[in-house]
């Protein structure tokens, strides 16, 4: 005797997915980016020229090893890993010439690693 069994797949008609995507996004101004690349023992590029007022968001990468990123004079500062993009929004807050430089320890020439950001009217 043969006994057959069917299996019953009920297919429910799909789930609804993304139906909480939609939403509203305040108007946000874009800003500029700006991409930095650190290597033992430099920035590149190593002189930003930037508005005052007007913020900037920095994309930093690194060719070697993990460094830092330091712009003590606008409180901005990030850690550089490497396969990853460090971000950090910098605030150009007063006009003049600073310094931003490494500050984790990458090697002998760590000391002269920086660079500068001349902030203008
Ligand atoms: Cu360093």
């Amino acid at each position: 005797m043969h006994v057959t069994r069917r299996r019953v797949t009920l297919a429910l008609g799909g789930l609804l997915l993304g139906a909480g995507t939609i939403g509203l996004r305040a108007a946000e101004p874009k800003e500029r980016v700006i991409k930095i690349v650190a290597r033992r023992f430099t920035y590149t590029p190593d002189k930003l020229t930037l508005k005052k007022g007007v913020p900037v968001v920095l994309e930093l990468t690194t060719a070697d090893v993990l460094m830092g990123f330091s712009a003590p004079d606008f409180q901005t500062r990030a850690d550089i890993i490497p396969g990853k993009v460090a971000r950090v929004r910098l605030v150009p807050d007063k006009i003049g010439t600073f310094m931003f430089l490494c500050d984790i320890f990458c090697g002998s020439g760590h000391e002269n690693m920086n660079g500068t950001i001349t902030v203008t009217a």
